[in-house]
This record gives C-alpha cells, sequence and structure tokens, in this order.
C-alpha cells in the first residue's frame, strides 16, 4: 500500500472513519467532506488506483457492494434516490488516487439537478 494513501490509512484503521459496512476485501464509510447526509464512499480494500487499474473480481466486488447499500443508504436518511459516480482520474476530479464509488443521497429539494450542480 502507498504509505500516502489516505483510503488505505482508513482500511489500515491508522485514520478514524464511520463505517458503514465492510467484509474482508470492501470497505464502506461516509464521506468526510458529503454533498448531503449519508453521503458514503465504497472502496476496495486493496488499493488500486482508478477503475481502470482495478482488477474486473475487485470491481465486480465493489459494484456489487453498491448495489447492496444503494437501498440502505437512502433509506437510513429517507432519501427516495441517489447518485452513484466514480470520478475516474484526475482530470475527471478524482482527488483520493484509490478507486471509490460515491453513493449520493438525492432528495426532492435538489429538483432533479445534476450532482455537479451541488458542488458550488
Ligand atoms: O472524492 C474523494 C472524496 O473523499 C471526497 O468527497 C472527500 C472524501 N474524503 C477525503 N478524505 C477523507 C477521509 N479521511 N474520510 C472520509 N472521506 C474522505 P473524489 O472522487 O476523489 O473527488
Amino acid at each position: 500500500m502507498p504509505e500516502d494513501c489516505i483510503f488505505c490509512q482508513i482500511v489500515a484503521g491508522d485514520i478514524p472513519s464511520r463505517t458503514v459496512y465492510e467484509d474482508d476485501s470492501v470497505l464502506a464509510f461516509l464521506d468526510a467532506n458529503p454533498l448531503a447526509p449519508g453521503h458514503t464512499l465504497v472502496i476496495p480494500k486493496a488499493h488500486h488506483e482508478r477503475l481502470n487499474d482495478t482488477p474486473a473480481d475487485v470491481a465486480g466486488e465493489v459494484l456489487s457492494t453498491v448495489h447492496e447499500l444503494v437501498p440502505a443508504v437512502e433509506g437510513a436518511v429517507d432519501a427516495p434516490a441517489s447518485t452513484v459516480a466514480f470520478n475516474n482520474g484526475e482530470e475527471a476530479g478524482q482527488e483520493v488516487p484509490h478507486v471509490h464509488a460515491h453513493i449520493v443521497p438525492r432528495f426532492a429539494e435538489d429538483g432533479g439537478r445534476p450532482i455537479h450542480a451541488l458542488v458550488t
């Protein structure tokens, strides 16, 4: 694991996080800079920089976890919808170079606006 990877440090327990779900290969935790209540990140425990570098089986585990968590995350904050996204590469806005899926609960007051409209 790269020593300077924040998410590897979270996996190792060296940086605190609010765990939403954990198994042998995947960890989900609350985003520290949430776009909405319940904003959750889902990561593989193994370090892969972006989706392109992630083996298909690992990506499958992440997506399967996302699939399982979406209704739970929405339910936890009483959201009728959510945006699920990967920022895949620096130019796409990926700030943490450890592949992760965002689950962002969405609400009626968002007015159906795309997720980038929430970032102002
Ligand atoms: O999203 C990276 C996301 O990671 C961004 O929404 C903030 C979040 N983040 C950064 N550091 C932490 C810690 N320590 N805990 C929880 N969440 C964190 P990106 O897609 O790379 O732009």
